[in-house]
């Protein structure tokens, strides 16, 4: 074997480099009964055609009687309408230590109707669980009926806000379309169910944090209602429901059977400020009514979301929206290590972090409190890219994954560090007797401390506002770790070797102990690390992040298997990649993503991505000799460390290049507002009752859009009448969500524009988002009003962006609040109006029902890419004319990405802020978001691969309503690159 300059060097300085602790006394091992050995990390789920139980105990879920932890990160297939991309995300998280994916599924995204449901194309919920199955993941699904999830009416259909009957209660009308839902999503979940062997989905919530009516009779049947209703669609798993206060509510026998022992798990949700201290929510927290998992002692710590970042409100007022940056900063890596760290020192084994990546919610999908972006400043940002808060997610989920013992801890006997600042959480797993420490530091400095109690005299350190999760009396392989002072992250035999990796923050340093009974020949493939032997310990040091991964090899100890050590910063722990395979497990590292290794022969097939130049290193089962990547051999030789080590780095990626956004034609889009518009085929509007909970104005018709089956988007009125030539004024009252507008015409005549306020929180809580429009006629009007023929027809005709639904929290049927006009009343006449409606007319197919509104454009097809605009007029951006209305704007460009790069596309729109106007961007037909120019707080929208033809042609249609009060964009519209990769996964055109 050939050595490398570098292993060389470290073989020679062997013998001189060695330095002895300085560290007082010599530690002693915490654990007494350490030397139980622990079982195999559990499989890794597959469709694998056998059946499974699963079960559960106090500590954790049982598979196949085998202890599970679950480290699950939620993500919305909705929210990513691109299927291929479903396989992206979840290969992403997969790779990065979870283990579970947990997904709503929202049912007004399935249904356009009563009655109809659909689950083709970009709303395949059988493709996604295949495709989860196929990754390795567990899923926990949530189909709600209701879901929250800031989606348009909490998840509910359009449809269900016009219908008869209290939802989320027993009502009987209410349950029969649950039934429906629940009816159709069951049929395709029970199909891919773990226990059966078919899919991996493991656990099955019902309802969401609903806490409304838990002390009354209508509450608990409404529960038991739909536990009966699940099972009976022959859906076998744990059934849960996720507690939004952490109050006990719904815990094991607390309603009808649904409590049944064995198969009903309690949960609850935790949002913590980023300023608060981590809260002990769990089996071994403070207790109390609001003590979290203590409510329920039989079933284990179980968070079904836990933040991992936080949504971002539309810009201005209170709201205050500030972007996905500022999420991402206050809920950072060390956030994220603080709170997750104590939920595990609390007994909590079943973690889901939401979000994990939170997509786009697109078209008409917000609800009205968000804007179109989801990103939700989680792990993935929402063009798909790894942040850096997934150093603890990865840390932590590859430990929870080669760490069994994690999976049942008792608290253990107090301890305290020797700096008081540092809390310790201690931890014992009474099986194995290896024990964990919990260190906190909630104060501002680091502060660096020992743990005499524990038997920890060397110096640990936890930087501020941060924490670590060190072990003692823990089995590697066929050692034993006394104790170390930075975080375990993995322990895998590979090969003929045992393989550790510690990690932690850069500049921090490592000290790991070992039993050795006999004095080992330990070997430094790398310059930093030192060691010293003493009574039976190997004492091993090393500085993280000096180098990049720093190793020393462990043999003729008395073992007959050889062990390597790694040290890791973040920056290189999240380049390392274990994997298991059915000949045996590897450890990769180097590249930003390993997606899958298969064994064949004496090869192993690699597939990832790569972003730079980086090395590649395996370690592998004995016999592999070869190495391929992304499909190309890549010659390589044995390192000194036993790794396969490419001979030449792997190349990056070449950051393609976009189009400028130019030859863009324009075309008015408001004949509605003209008198003469023939609007016969419209619905007229005359019904005199509503099943909404917005009483209708006495004399009055019912205008709300819901009533006449426009749920989404846009809506227009015209309102016909003849004579009444002394009308001065009109007042329009109207609802929407949050940023809803009103523009009114008469006769043809812009009579303004009204924004809807913001009310105060209480009102906004309620879902109240009313107002009233009154317009004073100009003179001008007022003339010709006047002067016209006494029997003269005359035409309001008003546009209302009516926003979304309301969610409905807190079941008080908030969602059923009107949205539209909903009354007008006029001074100097009392003219009798007969009113017409229309909206978005049959929903698109294949993009779904919330696609689209009821602007003209959209009912005429100017935003599809097959529509010819041949006849639009020429128009260069930035555009400033001053008009009351609609505007729409199309252009085409082609991108030439190269195959083999996955290239994440985004559309930026931005102009100065004062200019009154907003913009529904669709994308190849695809409604891709609202931006409004004066509210913010998003300019950048992004295009997911699939609806972008990264190589072809695309079209890009713009409706821009301007209020006439500024001139109008749109002004700035250019694409950006917003990440790039070498590799990606195939990309089907949706
Ligand atoms: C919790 C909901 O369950 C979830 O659907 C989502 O809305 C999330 O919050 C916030 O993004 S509700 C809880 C914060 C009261």
């Amino acid at each position: 074997m050939e050595l490398s300059r570098r292993t060389f060097h470290a073989l020679a300085g062997t013998a001189t480099l060695g330095f002895a602790l300085t560290g007082s006394g010599s530690p002693t091992s915490a654990g007494t009964a350490r030397s139980v050995p622990t079982g195999p990390p559990p499989p890794v789920p597959r469709a694998d055609g056998r059946r499974h139980e699963v079960g559960f105990d106090r500590y954790s879920l049982l598979v196949d009687g085998r202890r599970l932890v679950i480290w699950s990160g939620e993500m919305h297939p909705f929210r990513l309408p691109s299927p291929s991309l479903w396989r992206d995300v979840l290969e992403k998280m997969r790779a990065h230590g979870y283990n579970a994916v947990s997904v709503y599924v929202a049912w007004n995204h399935h249904s356009p109707a009563p009655g109809r449901y659909d689950f083709t194309g970009v709303r395949d919920l059988d493709l996604f669980l295949r495709t989860a199955a196929e990754t390795g993941l567990y899923v926990i699904l949530r189909p709600g009926p209701y879901i929250n999830a800031e989606v348009d009416a909490g998840g509910f259909p359009g449809w269900l806000t016009a219908t008869e009957g209290r939802a989320r209660t027993s009502d009987p009308t209410y349950l029969r379309y649950v039934d429906e839902w629940l009816t159709a999503v069951n049929a395709i979940v029970a199909k891919r169910l773990f226990t059966r062997g078919t899919g991996t989905v493991l656990l099955y919530q019902i309802e969401n944090e609903y806490d409304a009516h838990v002390d009354e009779p209508s509450g608990r049947a409404y529960m038991s209602y739909l536990y009966e209703k699940v099972r009976a669609d022959g859906i076998d798993v744990p059934l849960f429901h996720n507690d939004k206060g952490r109050n006990g509510h719904w815990t094991p026998g607390s309603f009808g059977t649904g409590g049944e022992k064995g198969r009903w798990l309690y949960g609850f949700d935790g949002y913590p400020e980023p300023d608060e201290v981590p809260p002990d929510w769990g089996h071994f927290g403070t207790g109390g009514a609001k003590g979290g998992a203590t409510a329920s002692p039989r079933t284990p710590g179980f968070v079904p979301e836990f933040g991992g970042g936080w949504f971002d409100p539309w810009g201005g007022s209170w709201f205050d929206g500030k972007g996905y940056a500022e999420a991402r900063r206050t809920r950072d890596a060390a956030y994220e290590r603080r709170f997750y760290l104590t939920n595990l020192a609390n007994g909590i084994t079943l973690h889901n972090v939401y979000m994990t990546y939170g997509g786009t919610s697109w078209g008409w999908l917000p609800a009205p409190v968000v804007y179109t972006s989801y990103d939700y400043g989680a792990a993935f940002d929402e063009a798909r890219n790894a942040t850096p808060k997934l150093a603890t997610m990865h840390q932590i989920g590859q430990l929870l994954r080669h760490v069994p013992d994690l999976a049942k801890l008792n608290r253990g006997k107090a301890v305290q560090a020797a700096d008081e600042r540092i809390k310790v959480y201690h931890l014992a797993n009474p099986d194995t007797g290896a024990h964990f420490y919990l260190l906190r530091n909630d104060s501002e400095e680091t502060v660096t401390s020992t743990l005499p109690d524990a038997g920890i005299d060397v110096p640990v350190t936890v930087p501020a506002r941060d924490a670590k999760l060190i072990a003692a009396g823990l089995r590697l392989g066929r050692r034993t770790l006394v104790h170390a002072t930075v975080q375990p992250m993995l322990s895998l035999t590979a090969g003929r070797q045992d393989i550790a990796v510690f990690a932690g923050r850069r500049g921090d340093l490592a000290q790991v102990v070992l039993d050795c009974p006999d004095e080992p020949t330990p070997m430094r493939l790398d310059p930093e690390p030192a060691w010293a032997y003493n009574l039976g310990k190997l004492y091993v040091t090393a500085p993280l992040g000096v180098g990049e991964l720093s190793r020393v090899r462990i043999e003729s100890d008395g073992v007959d298997t050889p062990m390597l050590l790694l040290f890791a910063d973040d920056a290189t722990a999240v380049r390392l990649w274990p994997y298991e395979t059915p000949s045996g497990r590897l450890l990769v590292y180097g590249p930003a993503l390993l997606r899958s290794a298969v064994l064949r022969g004496s090869t192993v097939h690699l597939t990832g991505d790569t972003t730079a130049l980086t090395g590649l290193e395996v370690w592998g089962p004995r016999g592999i000799t070869h190495v391929t990547w992304n499909g190309r051999p890549v010659p390589t030789r044995i390192s000194g460390s036993g790794s396969l080590l490419a001979l030449r780095p792997l190349p990056g990626v070449t950051r393609p290049a976009l189009p400028a956004l130019d030859g863009w034609r324009r075309r008015a889009g408001n004949p509605e507002s003209e008198p003469d518009f023939d609007d016969s085929d419209w619905t007229t509007a005359d019904k005199e009752t509503t099943f909404s909970t917005t009483p209708v104005p006495g004399g009055q018709p019912v205008l709300f859009a819901d009533d006449y089956g426009f749920h989404y988007g846009d809506v227009w009125y015209r309102g016909e009448w003849t004579g009444d030539s002394g009308i001065e004024s009109v007042s329009l009252a109207y609802s929407t969500g949050t940023q809803g507008l009103l523009m009114a015409w008469l006769d043809g005549e812009p009579l303004g524009t009204h924004r809807m306020p913001v009310p105060d929180k209480e009102r906004a809580r309620q879902g109240t988002w009313t107002a009233e429009a009154g317009f004073d006629l100009p003179e001008r009007l007022r003339k010709k009003l006047r002067e016209g023929e006494p029997e003269q027809r005359h035409v309001l005709s008003v546009l209302v962006r009516r926003m979304q639904h309301d969610m409905d929290g807190e079941a008080l049927d908030t969602h059923k609040a009107a949205r539209g006009l909903t009354a007008v009343t006029f001074e100097g006449g009392s003219p009798r109006v007969k009113w017409r409606i229309q909206g978005a007319t049959t929903p698109d197919p294949v993009r779904g029902p919330m696609n689209n509104g009821g602007l003209h454009g959209e009912r005429e097809g100017w935003h599809l890419p097959e529509y010819d605009d041949g006849d639009w007029k020429d128009a260069g951006l930035p555009a400033g004319d001053r008009r009351q209305g609609v505007t729409w704007y199309r252009t085409d460009f082609r991108l030439d990405v190269a195959p083999g790069v996955d290239a994440s596309v985004g559309l930026v729109l931005d102009d100065d802020p004062e200019r009154a106007y907003r913009v529904q961007i669709f994308l190849n037909g695809w409604n891709l978001g609202q931006y409004i120019n004066d509210v913010g707080p998003q300019h950048t929208f992004v295009l997911p691969n699939g609806i972008v033809r990264t190589r072809g042609a695309n079209t890009l249609a713009l409706a821009v309503l301007s209020d006439g009060s500024t001139p109008s964009g749109p002004g700035e519209v250019r694409l950006t690159l917003l990440g790039a990769a070498a590799g990606g996964v195939p990309v089907k055109p949706v």
